[in-house]
């Protein structure tokens, strides 16, 4: 493209003298050579002028960040949003990250994560690296404005047609699983995360929907003013879940692609028996088999299974992931772009999980609003090793107040061509749905004894 060509910084070279770039403006004609020298002269001038910190509960709480700049209508929009820890991330961003941004370059996406990761000294944590990946979105999202590209463009530009996306199912038993799967089926999902009540524990993760503006796929309802409680005993667990996915084989047959969650509950010779067990019916994947403080307990589940193990949806380092990628513990890396610190992380973990055969699954749960699933979209679309993309249906409210986000058609996600992130806020709109109190549930074993949820 003639203007893409005549202009250096697009092409990534350094505007070192600015006659050169006029040279280059010059061998432009007509209104490209405004548009070049305007943009050229609003790079080199360009600040960011606030940091606005937007909270708000159009359904459920969300923490959006809005990075405005020295350019007039300029700005970029990134998710914080930490489920239950909404407020500390709001305070992390206005109290400590702000004053740090105000008169800095926005282009300088790497220096100023490097800057917000080191400068504390206190390194990650996920409230840190939660208000992190909100000012790297917005980030990337005025970098997308400015080239006038969407940010996978940025990203190396697409390697794939789509994304390969997964819903939710769910039921109180085999067969209202079963028909959620089959619903999804229809909506076109060609992979399903199954989950089913355990019989005789009070609540199970995952099992909770509630209702949505899609009817075929559900987002779980486990938010209260105070934590509630679920029951949990592995030894009902571990009977019932083979079964179902027995009987979704059975019923289903072998073309649709299905999951599982189990949700940081097992220690790792409980989940080695499961991943043992589920081998006969070809998960894509078992989530979060043990909590990342027992994820040496990997190598025992590796010794015992060929199952395909998911992991990493609550590590907040990034460092933290290394040895499950060099060791190749995991088959797919699992955090959330929006609690690992970002787009500039993020996009790291998948070059070096790439080169051990570590595919990508992006963690995209109802809890990070619409910047943040739109970030894992366009880094599905440029990188080699996608594996597959978590997708929610946000309810009418919640797009509202936060238009944009991915498409879905026929199983896969996608993104419009528009420059950036190609989300937004509608600050005014955020502004009616204020705040309220909300945990997630607590678990209890039988006797009483607290459980990881
Ligand atoms: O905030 C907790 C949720 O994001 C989590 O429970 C969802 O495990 C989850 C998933 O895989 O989507
Ligand atoms: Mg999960």
């Amino acid at each position: 493209m003639k203007t893409q060509k005549a202009n250096p910084i697009r092409r990534g070279q350094k505007p070192r003298a600015r006659k050169k770039d006029n040279v280059l403006v010059m061998q432009a004609a007509g209104d490209d050579k405004k548009i070049q020298t305007v943009t050229t002269r609003l790079r080199s001038s360009l600040k960011i002028t606030d940091v606005r910190v937007i909270v708000t509960c159009p359904d459920r709480n969300y923490v959006l960040v809005k990075v405005l700049t020295s350019e007039p209508g300029l700005y970029g929009v990134g998710d914080a949003t930490l489920n239950g820890r909404e407020l500390a991330v709001a305070a992390t961003l206005e109290k400590h990250i702000a004053p740090m941004l105000i008169g800095r370059d926005p282009q300088q996406v790497e220096d100023i994560w490097q800057c917000l990761y080191r400068a504390p000294y206190w390194r990650a944590g996920p409230v840190q690296m939660t208000a992190l990946a909100g000012i790297d979105l917005a980030l990337w999202d005025i970098k997308g404005k400015l080239a006038g590209m969407p940010v996978y463009q940025l990203l190396g530009g697409r390697t794939r047609r789509g994304v390969l996306a997964y819903t939710h199912a769910t039921g109180n038993n085999f067969d209202e699983t079963e028909d959620a799967v089959r619903r999804a089926m229809e909506y076109g999902f060609k992979a399903v995360r199954a989950q089913v009540a355990i019989p005789g524990l009070e609540g199970t993760y995952g099992t909770s929907l509630r209702k949505t503006s899609e009817e075929t796929a559900g987002r779980v309802d486990q938010q209260a003013d105070l934590p509630t409680t679920e029951v949990f005993e592995p030894g009902p667990y571990l009977r019932t879940i083979p079964k179902l996915f027995e009987h979704l084989r059975l019923k289903l047959g072998d073309e649709v692609e299905l999951l599982h969650d189990v949700h940081q509950k097992l220690s790792p010779l409980e989940a080695a028996r499961l991943a043992h067990d589920l081998e006969p019916y070809r998960l894509f994947f078992l989530e979060d088999p043990v909590p990342p403080e027992a994820k040496d307990g990997l190598r025992l589940i590796r010794q015992r299974s060929a199952t395909p193990i998911a992991m990493g949806e609550i590590i907040h380092s990034p460092l933290d992931f290394v040895p499950l990628i060099t060791e190749r513990l995991i088959d797919y890396l699992r955090c959330a772009v929006t609690h690992i610190g970002g787009l500039t992380v993020a996009r790291k973990l998948a070059s070096l999980a790439e080169f051990y055969q570590v595919k990508t699954a992006w963690h995209g749960p109802a809890d990070v609003a619409p910047p943040a699933h739109a970030a894992s979209v366009h880094l599905d679309l440029a990188i080699q090793n996608f594996g597959i993309q978590e997708l929610v249906f946000f309810p009418d409210v919640a797009r509202e107040v936060i238009p944009g986000g991915p498409l879905f058609q026929g199983g896969y996600m996608d993104v419009e061509d528009s420059p950036g992130l190609g989300t937004d806020v509608d600050e005014e709109l955020a502004r009616k749905y204020p705040y309220r109190r909300s945990y997630l549930p607590l678990a209890r074993r039988k006797d009483g004894s607290v459980h990881d949820w």
